[in-house]
Order: C-alpha cells, then structure tokens, then sequence
C-alpha cells in the first residue's frame, strides 16, 4: 500500500472518532487533509472546527466545514493533526509544513491529541528529520548562530538551514522564518526543547513532547494504534 493510502487510512479512522456537537482543531499537512476530507463528508451536526493554517482552512471551508478560531473556543475537545516523525511515547516531530506554532496553540487548547501517520514515519529515536525551527525574521541570522550553540551543547553537528523554496524565504502564516535542523539524533528531546525555547527569537520548535494521546498509523493491512 502506498504512503499516501496509508495517510488516508489513518486519516479516515480519525474521522470516525468525531461525534456530533464537538469542537475539533483541524491539522496541516496532505494526511490531516484526508481527514478533514473524511470528516466533511459524515456532514455531522453542530461541529464547530478549528484550523492550523491557512491552507486547511481554505480546504475546510471548500468543503462546507463550520469554521471557528481559537479565540472563540472555551476549550476543543479533540485535535488530529499528522506528523513527520512518530517517536517512543508519541513524542513527535511536527513543521515539515510550516505550521508548527499554529498546530501548537491549537494542541495545547485540546482535551486530546490524536496524530495521524502513515508507517513510515514512525521511528525508533526522533532525528532523522530536520526539526523545524520557527524563529522571528528580525535578525533571524544572529539568532540561527545562538541555534547552532544549542545544538553543538547537543553534539549534533550540523547547523540549522534557513527553509527556502522556489520563491525564496519560506514565511509562515504568522510571517515568521523556518529553519531546519538536521539533528540525526536526538538524545535528549525535552532538553533541547528547553534550551531552544530559552532563546530570544526562537518563537517555537518542532518537538511536540507529551501532547499526543494516540497515534492512528496506515498501514498495509489497516490502521494500527499506538498509545
Ligand atoms: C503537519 O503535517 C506538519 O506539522 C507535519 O510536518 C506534516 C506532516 O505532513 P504530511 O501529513 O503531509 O506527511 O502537521
């Protein structure tokens, strides 16, 4: 089977966890996109959805979902969102799609987290995918020089690269710089959360540490879950 119908395996069986009447924070990425998919098309009643991004709100909202915001919503009462790496204890790496403060916020305000993946991206140790990195664009450079500090205390070796596509500069929705990690290995994920977040500009990182409750992964006969 395919990643991407594993994604949409995964993502279908999260649509099935929603009922009617909840709050629900909507994912970034191509496997939340299966499920925001999968989720408008059970047209339940009363939902009220919150988006991580731009594009999924543009995607929810092509397909008739009731759109709130975070300041809107007491509480949400369940977030499923995907991933780029699914680590021991669902410790996650998250931003491969820019989103990672939005996702964040949105995940810190849920009653529970459910990421969804497709099997290739669960794995033995975090690393292996650059972390991403959301920094303030004022002065990104000297701040990606007090990144580099971090991680050399980490041994990992190699500098944070400022994200860049075709049309330059990566921005997120919030206008904020990526920069992407290429850590190998991370040892000691809470500890570089921690010495990451305690720099000036650094806005937020990709490390979701204790905030999934469950892990819905496609695979070639199905979906397994992880917990
Ligand atoms: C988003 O989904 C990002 O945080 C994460 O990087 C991405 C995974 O992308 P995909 O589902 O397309 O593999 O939540």
């Amino acid at each position: 089977m395919s990643a991407d119908l594993q994604k949409k395996t995964a993502g279908e069986a999260a649509a099935e966890r929603i009922q009617p009447g909840m709050t629900v924070g909507l994912g970034t990425g191509s496997t939340a996109a299966w499920f925001v998919k999968a989720l408008a098309a059970r047209n339940l009643a009363d939902l009220r959805c919150v988006p991580t991004s731009e594009a999924t709100a543009d995607l929810a909202r092509s397909l008739g979902l009731p759109l709130t915001t975070l300041e809107d919503v007491a509480r949400i009462d369940i977030t499923v969102d995907g991933a780029d790496e699914v680590g021991p204890g669902l410790a996650l790496i998250k931003g491969g799609g820019a989103a990672l403060l939005r996702e964040k916020l949105v995940w810190e305000r849920s009653d529970r987290c459910v990421v969804i993946a497709d099997a290739a991206k669960v794995v033995k140790a975090l690393g292996r995918f650059a972390l991403p990195i959301e920094v303030v664009a004022f002065g990104h450079k000297t701040t990606a020089n007090r990144i580099a500090d971090v991680l050399a205390d980490h041994e990992i070796g190699m500098p944070a690269r400022l994200r860049t596509a075709d049309r330059g500069i990566v921005r997120t929705d919030g206008g904020n710089v990526i920069y992407d990690a290429a850590c190998g290995v991370i040892a000691d994920p809470a500890r570089l959360a921690a010495d990451l977040k305690s720099l000036t500009g650094v806005v937020e990182h990709g490390l979701f540490l204790d905030l999934a409750e469950e892990a819905i992964i496609g695979t070639d006969t199905g979906v397994e879950t992880l917990h």
